[in-house]
């Protein structure tokens, strides 16, 4: 069975980025694929983007969508195996997974890290539990360590506003007074090592990712110097992994500024939404020529119709 979980479920990066590209410019040349299937998008946290641009490109393949918070309107989900369930949680995941697979031909789930446990937000307990025991494909719509139809965007717009063959993308952190996952800059990390670009990670000390993801990205702990010649510049704000789940500094001269985008080789800034305006970035930045964040939150649907088209082709 295909899933899109990770990078490892991928077999052909730039195959998948061209398949995007093909359905931006050619959004319902595949409506016969999902006609009489069902995709469930489960949220156990808040979206926008995830959650319209999903849908979005479901609609397109022609699959019929239903969306439920279950984090909101559902049971408590009890994912433990073996448990005694006299606490909060009023339904097994054995169930729930089992019950919603029968309901539904793909499975689309978000649920984030806890950011207290990082063994068990490592071990992407959610996912393992619906892999288990929905019996369909699941797609990942950001879990504690990754989120990859994030990436497969970020990957098409880099390939569409690229000027150099081997473009150098620099991940810069941004200061926040709030501890945020390591998902999106873990999985931007996973997908570049992949791509054809050199890849520069930046952040103050303490916020170093964990080394599986940032594979051959160089770190440099000097945001300006990190920033001079960069093609793209994508910031991202994460708690630390070691310790984990911290807020160990917000260093307000950390904020991409005009300033700081100068020390580039007039780069382009990407970030992934939501942020906050004058904390991570300037406003002078998001308003200018340079922001691609509209471009990339929009190739969301591109990146969905793309890992869609791909699990519904396996599904035949
Ligand atoms: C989430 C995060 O940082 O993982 C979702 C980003 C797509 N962001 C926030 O919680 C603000
Ligand atoms: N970038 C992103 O995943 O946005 P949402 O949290 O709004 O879905």
């Amino acid at each position: 069975m295909k899933h899109f979980l990770s990078f490892e479920d991928v077999t052909d990066l730039s195959q998948l980025i061209t398949s995007g590209i093909v359905a931006k410019r050619n959004p319902f040349g595949d409506q016969e694929l999902g006609k009489n299937k069902t995709i469930g998008l489960l949220f156990f946290n808040s979206s926008l983007r995830t959650r319209i641009s999903t849908q979005k490109a479901a609609q397109n393949l022609g699959l019929n969508v239903i969306t439920m918070n279950v984090g909101q309107d559902g049971w408590g989900l009890e994912m433990e195996e073996g448990v005694v369930m006299n606490g909060d949680k009023a339904e097994h995941v054995k169930e729930a997974a089992a019950v919603i697979g029968s309901y539904c031909d793909i499975i689309g789930i978000r649920s984030f890290a806890s950011l207290t446990d990082r063994e068990k937000d490592y071990q992407e307990i959610v996912f393992q539990q619906f892999k288990k025991y929905a019996g369909v494909p699941i797609v990942n719509l950001e879990s504690a360590t990754r989120h990859p139809l994030q990436s497969l965007a970020d990957c098409i717009t880099i390939e569409e506003f690229k000027l150099k063959e081997r473009p150098k993308v620099v991940l810069t952190w941004l200061p926040h007074f709030k501890p945020l996952p390591q998902a999106v800059a873990n999985s931007f990390c996973e997908w570049m090592n992949h791509a054809d670009v050199e890849l520069v990670v930046t952040h103050p000390k303490g916020y170093d990712l964990s080394p599986e993801f940032v594979g051959k990205g160089q770190v440099i702990y000097d945001q300006n110097k990190a920033l001079e010649g960069a093609d793209f510049v994508y910031g991202k704000n994460w708690s630390s992994f070691e310790p984990y789940g911290q807020v160990l500094n917000s260093d307000p001269s950390w904020m991409i500024t005009e300033a700081k985008m100068a020390l580039t080789d007039n780069g382009k800034f990407m970030h992934c939404l939501p942020l906050r305006r004058n904390m991570k970035v300037a406003d002078e930045v998001l308003d200018g020529p340079r922001s691609l964040v509209i471009e990339q939150a929009a190739n969301r649907e591109w990146s969905a119709q793309a890992a869609l088209r791909e699990i519904l082709i396996g599904m035949k």
